[in-house]
């Protein structure tokens, strides 16, 4: 069923909730990424609420869709959206970055319910989602992968062998997600690392490509939909178009609110504009 005006409603609702919430958790760990946790929002909450096949009450059964953040310094809004499913309690928000908690700087595959792979290292999350894409194919579960990439993960090679590889083996349960903000931690992309025309590189590559709006859950839902619908043999990237710090004006394309601890001051202000209490 398409997603419905309601369905649609209730979920940026949750995003907007998701948003103040993570970077009250940020303000309160005075440290951790506030950039591109905003930045992913939309991202993940279309997975986990709307197209994945999770379940909190059996996080690990064996035909579940696999979700790999690849750039895993996004770890805060991945939590966020992990509790509100209910793999573990919204209060644990607190305990974000704290000695000994399940909800560390990165996901942790053994530390934290609902996360499918440690991730940190950027460019290596792509090549494990393939991996565990040709092991699902093997156990015939019909299970998909979905990957979440950012800027910082296509800078590496490794993603573009992952790339190579997922075509010749022909891996059409594997989706990429690029969360394409194209700012990094010191800088925009285009100074770092022009990337050119992305849609016609990872075409080139062999992937089927497609575009959507990043922040849009209806453009993300099509988009997905798009990308399950019809397997041709053939791995797919989705190039979402985002914006680093979503939602918080003073942080919107800008590299300095990559990782920085949060100031009471513009912790007011940010509250500020997302609302709520
Ligand atoms: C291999 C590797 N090199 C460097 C880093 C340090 N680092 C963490 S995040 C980041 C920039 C990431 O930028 P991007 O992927 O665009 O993230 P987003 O804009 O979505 O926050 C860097 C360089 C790292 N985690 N891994
Ligand atoms: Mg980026």
């Amino acid at each position: 069923m398409g997603l419905t005006a309601e369905r649609k409603a209730y979920l940026e609702k949750l995003c907007g909730k998701f948003r103040r919430d993570v970077v009250d958790a940020l303000y309160k760990a005075q440290t951790g990424h506030p950039g591109g946790s905003l930045s992913v929002c939309e991202i993940l909450t279309t997975l986990y609420f709307e197209k994945a096949n999770v379940d909190p009450q059996n996080p690990e059964k064996p035909d579940r869709d696999r979700i790999v953040l690849c750039k895993g310094h996004a770890a805060p809004m991945l939590y966020r959206v992990l509790a509100e499913k209910g793999f573990f309690p919204v209060e644990e928000m607190k305990t974000l970055r704290r000695l000994n908690t399940r909800l560390q700087g990165h996901p942790s595959v053994k530390h934290t319910p609902g996360v499918d792979l440690s991730t940190g290292p950027l460019g290596a999350g792509l090549s494990a989602a393939l991996g565990m894409a040709l092991g699902l194919r093997l156990s015939k579960t019909g299970a998909r992968v979905y990957a979440v990439l950012g800027d910082g993960d296509v800078n590496e090679g490794m993603v573009w062998e992952a790339c190579m590889s997922a075509v010749k083996f022909k891996a059409d349960n594997l989706v990429a997600i690029y969360d394409w903000n194209r700012v990094q931690l010191d800088g925009k992309s285009a100074d770092i690392m022009p990337q050119g025309d992305m849609e016609a590189k990872f075409s080139a590559f062999g992937w089927r490509c497609l575009t959507c709006g990043g922040h849009d859950i209806k453009s993300l839902c099509d988009a997905i939909d798009k990308a399950n619908a019809y397997p041709d043999g053939r791995p797919v990237m989705i190039l979402a178009d985002t914006v680093k710090g979503k939602g918080v004006s003073f942080m919107e394309g800008q590299n300095t609110w990559h990782g920085k601890a949060i100031s009471e001051a513009d912790h007011k202000r940010a509250a500020a504009e997302l609302g709520g209490d």
